[in-house]
């Protein structure tokens, strides 16, 4: 494909650039709450702020992940249409503040996340818990499998990554449903990053092992996370696998009415987020990918990454903001 089709086929490539400013406007919201104990209203701002760059974009797009309904979520809500309404049509999955807890103790890697793409291309999840797996790119595709116990999984990455099964650093959310997860991974003599909330950003650790020390993502945590990593993980490259979990009638009917007819499937990142994708995550704290903002005397310095899974470049964007006011 020349660049001219693949410019055609895909989303416009301005775009990498304009999403960086809804992600960076989120973050600076919500760090402007950091370490306040108010997870509400870092939330809230970050929402706002979120949506109100957005509606600046020249994008036709439906929030297909956001954040909840919309009798419970006046904004951002799943269906909410956002952009100026002349440009092509996309799906959205965001989460303006992801790790409100993270954000509102002042601990590592809270994030402002947004995922964009062709419209229809990302999986419409119910907000349920999904298991999921995930490992960094380089791996012969296949190597983990969410059907297969931990301790093999483990053998089978550290053997990939030709080290002992000693040197590999699993990250699991820190949840009482995990303790026999953590058991099985202790006994195989792997290391466990236990993080408190963010499993986004736990995700997307896997994809760069030398700089955050994390090799692989197991466990539990929410779909629409799973989305939005599944998102990032198609850009930067790597594996992921995820199954929803449909344990009452309730959720098994709410995800049939979202068009999931089998229940068990295992969805692989390509597709939870098919098609051309775009992803953008700006540090809100600090974090072992993304500095948090920070607010000089003068300016205000965000950190951001920003991923098209078209052309697999990973962007890195600090920008330094002078302009106060149009915060
Ligand atoms: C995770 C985590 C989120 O929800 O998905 C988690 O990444 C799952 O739910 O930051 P539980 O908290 O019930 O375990 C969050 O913590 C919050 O959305």
């Amino acid at each position: 494909m020349n660049m001219a089709q693949n410019i055609a086929a895909g989303l416009d490539r301005i775009l990498t650039m304009e999403v960086v400013r809804v992600t960076e406007r989120a973050a600076v919201a919500a760090a402007r709450l950091r370490g306040r104990g108010d997870e509400k209203a870092a939330d809230q701002v970050a929402v706002d702020a979120m949506r109100q760059e957005l509606n600046r974009l020249a994008i036709k797009g439906t929030v297909v992940i956001g954040e909840g309904e919309r009798d419970e979520a006046p904004m951002l809500y799943i269906g909410e249409e956002v952009g100026t309404g002349k440009g092509p049509a996309v799906d959205i999955a965001l989460d303006p503040l992801e790790g409100t807890t993270i954000c509102a103790k002042n601990l590592p890697n809270a994030l402002a996340v947004i995922a964009i793409a062709e419209k229809g291309s990302l999986l419409f999840a119910p907000d349920v818990y999904m298991d999921k797996i995930a490992i960094g790119p380089g791996y012969p595709e296949g190597l983990i499998d969410i059907d297969a116990s931990p301790a093999e999984n483990l053998a089978n990455l550290a053997k990939a990554k030709g080290v002992a099964v000693s040197d590999i650093t699993a990250c699991i959310l820190d949840r009482p449903r995990h303790a026999k997860l953590i058991d099985a991974v202790r006994t195989t003599g792997a290391a466990i990053r236990l993080i408190g909330d963010g499993d986004v950003a736990g995700v997307i650790h896997t994809t760069d092992p030398d700089e955050t020390g994390i090799d692989i993502y197991l466990g539990t945590g929410g779909a629409p996370e799973g989305v939005l990593a599944a998102a990032a993980l198609r850009c930067t490259g790597g594996q992921m696998q995820g199954r929803l979990i449909l344990d009452t009638p309730e959720k098994a009917a709410r995800a049939e009415k979202m068009g999931i007819s089998d229940p068990k499937r295992v969805y692989r990142a390509q597709d939870m987020a098919r098609g051309d994708v775009l992803f953008a995550a700006t540090g809100v704290t600090d974090g072992n990918l993304l500095d948090g903002v920070r607010f000089g005397r003068t300016f205000v310095t965000t950190h951001t990454i920003v991923l098209r899974s078209s052309s697999r470049t990973v962007r890195e964007i600090k920008a330094r903001h002078q302009d106060l006011d149009k915060f």
